[in-house]
């Protein structure tokens, strides 16, 4: 049907094959937080901590997923979306982080993947989105360098259940979170504030991603994809001035090159190390290490929301930036803005997505987030109207169309998120989803932008009527 479209339609049209997708994770939507033998992870902590997250919310039910995945998953076949990306429970496969696998969990999983297969959808799995079982955060959790073997026995338990039917993989979600914002300053868990923790943890998050990475490879066939998603930050100078290039160049270094530079390079990032050296000496980064971190990768994948503007100054403490807030100060750019307060600029993903064009050629891409939060409203009749997530959705995929066209080779793109959900340290007020849930009764509707999303799958692209 897409092919058949007249060319005379103006609009952008992706590459034939390419992935259209939706994304969540597991503590965002599942739930049943006891059932089955799970036990806390490192949120279901954190989030009973008075304060730490908006309205006192918890993951303990969100949007029940765990029991109405059928129909989550029909709603995925109705949108005809080729691909999702979900995450696995590390607490449900392994409550305290060592020893076997709990069979119950990983039937959950089993169950999801086949139901998805059945309904013609990719299954996208990601191995950690944040919920360390607190029995490993009670013995040290990403700061210790043994929560990194952990998490490649964890991998190793998951890749053997579902290595058949699942091709594409990805080790962490946004290792920079985990270790900034939950040891760095605090604002997820653990909830710890120390520059040196966030650093050994961005480590051993590394050396958990190339361990696992070894071990996935191990037990999967060949042709399965192994993948790293990095919440990638999309800098600029506020001025044209060496100082202003110096300050993109610290938040680079903390923010990017932490990442890329051990991962797809091998080694640390100097400049880093220097900055850092009354916080650290860095000998937790051993012989050997970097080797294991570097394992080749068939992909990137990449979550974007907003860039940042920066300058020479200071900013807050505590700080996600490893002591670089001390010399950098960040801008609140103009304009429209979504109810996270995030600036809308889909030019900073085309940004990103031209500089890894560059930096990494050859390497394919995805897009693994990309969303907006807004304050939807339904109408008498129920519909759910969303207008500004659409406007955001539309330039952001356009920015993608334009990186294409520009020789970046993006495989794909997911879609942050299918419902709305447990949004971290602002609980269930601020929504993502494409499809709204009623937190009461669990009632799901689709809104506006699911049909435009469907609309847009469908058509292979966007038109420009
Ligand atoms: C990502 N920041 O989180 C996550 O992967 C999702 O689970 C989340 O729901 C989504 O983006 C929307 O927030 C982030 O403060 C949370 O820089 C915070 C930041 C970045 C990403």
């Amino acid at each position: 049907a897409v092919d058949a479209r007249p060319d005379t339609v103006a609009g952008l049209r992706f590459p034939t094959g390419f992935r259209w997708g939706t994304a969540t994770a597991a503590y965002q939507i599942e739930g049943a937080a006891t059932e089955g033998g799970r036990t806390e992870s490192i949120w279901d902590t954190f989030s009973r901590i008075p304060g730490k997250v908006r309205n006192g919310d918890t993951g303990d039910i969100a949007a029940d997923h765990l029991h109405r995945m059928p129909q989550d998953v029909a709603l995925m076949k109705d949108l005809g979306v080729t691909d999702y990306r979900f995450s696995v429970s590390w607490p449900r496969v392994q409550p305290t982080g060592r020893g076997p696998a709990v069979e119950h969990g990983l039937d959950f999983y089993r169950r999801l993947v086949d139901e998805l297969l059945a309904a013609g959808i990719r299954p996208v799995a990601t191995l950690y989105h944040w919920d360390l079982p607190q029995e490993l955060e009670d013995a040290g959790g990403w700061p210790e360098r043994d929560t990194a073997q952990r998490f490649a026995d964890y991998a190793g338990l998951v890749a053997r259940a579902l290595g058949d039917r699942v091709a594409t993989w990805t080790t962490l979600n946004e290792p920079w979170c985990a270790a900034f914002l939950g040891y760095g300053n605090g604002v997820h868990a653990p909830g710890r504030t120390s520059d040196v923790a966030a650093l050994r943890a961005a480590h051993h998050l590394n050396l958990a991603h190339g361990s696992a990475t070894d071990v996935l490879r191990s037990l999967l066939p060949a042709s399965a994809e192994v993948s790293l998603t990095l919440n990638l930050h999309a800098l600029r100078p506020l001025a044209d001035t060496p100082a202003d290039h110096d300050a993109v160049r610290r938040i680079d270094a903390v923010a990017n090159r932490l990442f890329l530079d051990p991962v797809f390079h091998g080694r640390l990032p100097q400049d880093l190390v220097q900055d850092t050296a009354a916080v650290t000496d860095w000998s937790f980064v051993r012989d050997g290490d970097l080797e294991v971190v570097s394992a080749p990768l068939d992909s990137l994948g990449i979550n974007y929301y907003s860039p940042s503007v920066v300058s020479a100054g200071a900013s807050e403490s505590p700080s996600p930036w490893a002591g670089a807030e001390k010399h950098v100060a960040f801008t609140p750019a103009d304009g429209p803005r979504t109810a996270m307060d995030w600036p809308v600029d889909a030019d900073g993903l085309y940004e990103l997505l031209t500089r890894l064009r560059d930096d990494l050629p050859g390497l394919p891409l995805m897009v693994t987030e990309n969303g907006a939060a807004y304050d939807d409203y339904a109408d008498p009749s129920g519909q759910v109207h969303d207008p500004e997530r659409v406007a955001y959705l539309d330039a952001h995929l356009s920015a993608v169309h334009r990186a294409i066209g520009d020789g970046v080779d993006v495989r794909g793109y997911f879609l942050w998120s299918l419902l709305d959900n447990f949004e971290w340290a602002y609980g269930y007020g601020k929504r993502f989803g494409i499809v709204h849930v009623d937190f009461a009764s669990q009632r799901r509707t689709p809104k506006d932008s699911a049909r435009w999303y469907a609309d847009v799958i469908a058509r292979g692209g966007i038109d420009r009527p």
